[in-house]
């Protein structure tokens, strides 16, 4: 059905807005069991990788083309640390509408620079940084009349919405923590914002704590100040100055939750834990909320028996290279089947 047809009601949308969709959103809430009893809570994973283009992008982007088709628009473009440029491009392509992005050089995971490619945007490496990018990426749209489709475009974050407003309607209330990582901050605004909505119509009562986590080299919602070279494992939030800061504090601050910061080497050991532990293999980003709570629990701080929601923003597919550079290499045998036993002794 799509995002935009399933919740009409609820976004602005028009008669003219094109009923566009890839199939993107209903994504999975996963009950984790073995983790849940590790941390001694509930713990639920919302399963964004699940997406059309293997991540949470999906949902706000066919709201954003769908309302650049509306507006008349030529063009998108994009910045990206790979996800937004992979679920533009696919956007795009259905729609037959041009797509620029741009990409810090050399920094975006390996899925998701073939996705932009195989999706037949016009993909252009910046020598610079995302938070550049995302400057000259404003610029030029503005120049050329283009449609900027980055969270600065508030229908990204309207269709964002409908992450929390699923968790709702699978959980029948909002949980007690919403964790979710954090680079140029639009999701963490974006459910919050859904949250709210879902409480104002009478959806829901109680709003959660959002708990915003982010990697330790690009923390600037932990540390108060933008950072000028953002460098984690985790490229998809190697973000130094998030566009939408000022709505991701309020979040924070209304709710009583509060932002953190997590290593590369918690991330990546929080990345494999999550996958062989709980059969869910997410991007390192994705699991930059889990390696929170297990900081939070081993300082004391994760309430007992609490329910939890984390959201797996990408799919672990996206980087294969981070994957393989912290697991063992297949077991080689020759074709006989002695050889084979004996592998299947240990
Ligand atoms: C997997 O694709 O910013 O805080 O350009 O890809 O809303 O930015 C991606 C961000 C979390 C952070 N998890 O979300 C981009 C981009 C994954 C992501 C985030 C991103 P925001």
């Amino acid at each position: 059905m799509g995002v935009i047809r399933r919740y009409a009601d609820l976004l602005p949308v028009t008669g003219e807005t094109p009923r566009i969709t890839l199939g993107e959103g209903e994504t999975p809430l996963v009950y984790l069991e073995r983790i849940s009893k590790d941390l001694e809570i509930e713990l639920w994973g919302k399963l964004e990788g699940c997406n059309p283009s293997g991540s949470f992008k999906d949902r706000g982007m066919v709201m954003a083309v769908a309302k650049a088709l509306e507006a008349g628009a030529k063009a998108i473009v994009c910045a990206s640390t790979g996800n937004t440029s992979a679920s533009a491009a696919a956007y795009a392509a259905a729609a037959q509408i041009p797509c620029y992005v741009l990409l810090p050089a050399g920094k975006v995971a390996l899925g998701k620079l073939a996705q932009a490619l195989m999706y037949g945007a016009e993909v252009i490496a910046v020598k610079g940084n995302f938070d550049r990018a995302l400057e000259m990426a404003r610029e030029a749209a503005e120049q050329k009349g283009f449609a900027i489709v980055n969270s600065v475009n508030p229908y990204r974050l309207w269709g964002q919405r409908s992450g929390a407003w699923e968790v709702c309607e699978s959980l029948g209330s909002a949980p007690d923590w919403h964790a979710i990582p954090v680079g140029n901050a639009g999701n963490i605004s974006a459910y919050w914002a859904g949250y709210s909505q879902y409480r104002e119509i009478g959806k829901i009562s109680k709003l959660p704590k959002m708990m915003g986590f982010q990697a330790a080299g690009a923390a600037p919602l932990v540390t108060g100040k933008p950072c000028p070279d953002p460098e984690t494992v985790a490229t998809a939030i190697r973000i130094g100055n998030p566009v939408s800061a000022h709505l991701a504090r309020e979040a924070v601050e209304l709710s009583g939750g509060e932002f953190n910061s997590v290593t590369d080497e918690e991330i990546l050991s929080a990345q494999y834990y999550l996958s062989s532990k709980g059969g869910i293999f997410a991007e390192p980003a994705s699991c930059a909320p889990l390696a929170g709570l297990v900081k939070l629990r081993g300082l004391g701080r994760l309430p007992k028996g609490i329910k939890a929601v984390m959201v797996l923003t990408g799919n672990g597919l996206k980087d294969p290279d981070t994957a393989m550079s912290q697991v063992g290499r297949p077991t080689e045998i020759g074709d006989s089947l002695d050889e084979l036993l004996e592998v299947m002794k240990g």
